[in-house]
């Protein structure tokens, strides 16, 4: 009788922990989609197509992480978020995960209690000014206004910068990059400051992007990432090996064009864990043997998705540089899939 007793009240108190403590992965599968926080809009990055389905480098993260997840890319309900929503979105459950050209701080993964899972994007901050005003340089901005977004890393950076430099500025606050884009063209200031890849996207965006300078200063590091809620170690792993996933099948070859041929199975035995043909790796994240094929066939590699969305074949026009291969001379490197 004792003995039923004692069961029973473990019974109830694992059934309630259980609920109460559902994990991110059971809570996606369980809702069919993956909540998935982005920009409110940056070309290239996440912005809706004229058919509202929301497009972008940061996208294909969502992507692929719903294809790996839930066996579909397009179950991704995308929220949008700011530089100072994103982080309640975040904390609160709303997202599932943040993929917002968002750089991984420490006091972001530290103090907010987020985990990066990686490094999408090395990005770095600049400046943008209208070719008229004549600067070729940052040290030529003493005095000047400046458009910047509020709730972000560049805020900080840019009083640095100009401490450093003995200049002094005049920030004009913005909540969104459409709201910079529009203060900025308008006049309401000199200079436009952020990522140099939101420069970059921001202009190609505009009428006449001939008229706008990126100048050659870069003045920190952003390393750009997706991040999850700290305290969930199979979630983070989920989004980290997605995204190594990805990297990885770029450095080994693995790509759209051959991704079905290659699940068949090949002679380099790296490439058949990364797709499931050898090995368990899938099962170890809690998912499928297939789980990196789809994410893979959910918009290409690494480099494809790098080349459809922003690089040089694009209007925004980015070089590979530091996110080229570690084997091109480039930061991009995943652990081995073994
Ligand atoms: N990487 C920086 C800045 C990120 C940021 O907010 N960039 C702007 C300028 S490109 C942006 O994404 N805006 C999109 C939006 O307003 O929704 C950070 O993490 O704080």
């Amino acid at each position: 009788m004792k003995k039923s007793v004692f069961l029973g009240t473990l019974a109830t108190a694992a059934l309630v922990a259980g609920y109460a403590s559902a994990t991110t992965l059971e809570d996606v599968k369980a809702r069919g989609s993956l909540n998935c926080g982005v920009s409110t809009g940056v070309n290239g990055f996440s912005a809706p197509d004229a058919n509202g389905v929301w497009q972008g480098f940061d996208v294909a993260i969502c992507r692929a992480v719903a294809a790996a997840v839930l066996g579909d890319p397009m179950a991704v309900n995308f929220v949008p978020t700011t530089g100072q929503t994103r982080f309640t979105a975040l904390a609160s459950g709303e997202i599932d995960l943040l993929a917002r050209n968002t750089t991984w701080t420490f006091s972001r993964d530290v103090d907010l209690g987020f985990t990066f899972v990686g490094v999408n994007y090395y990005d770095g901050q600049g400046f943008m000014v209208n070719r008229a005003l004549g600067v070729s340089s940052a040290t030529e901005l003493d005095g000047a206004t400046v458009c910047i977004q509020t709730g972000t890393t560049t805020e900080l950076n840019l009083a640095d910068y100009f401490r450093v430099n003995n200049m002094t500025y005049e920030p004009v606050p913005i909540e969104t990059n459409a709201e910079a884009q529009q203060q900025y063209l308008a006049g309401a200031c000199d200079v436009y400051t952020t990522d140099a890849s939101g420069l970059a996207a921001t202009r190609a965006s505009f009428e006449n992007p001939g008229d706008h300078v990126i100048l050659p200063e870069i003045i920190s590091k952003e390393p750009l990432g997706p991040l999850v809620r700290q305290g969930d170690d199979q979630w983070a792993d989920i989004g980290r090996w997605t995204l190594n996933a990805l990297v990885a099948a770029e450095e080994l070859g693995v790509t759209s064009a051959n991704l079905e041929q290659m699940a068949a199975g090949t002679n380099n035995p790296e490439i058949n864990r990364l797709l499931g043909t050898e090995g368990t790796l899938g099962e170890m994240l809690g998912l499928d043997a297939q789980w990196a094929q789809r994410a893979i066939a959910a918009g290409g590699n690494y480099g494809e998705i790098f080349a459809a969305n922003i690089g040089e074949a694009t209007p925004i026009g980015l070089a590979r540089g530091l996110n080229a291969q570690w084997t091109q001379g480039g930061l991009m490197y995943a652990p081995p899939f073994r």
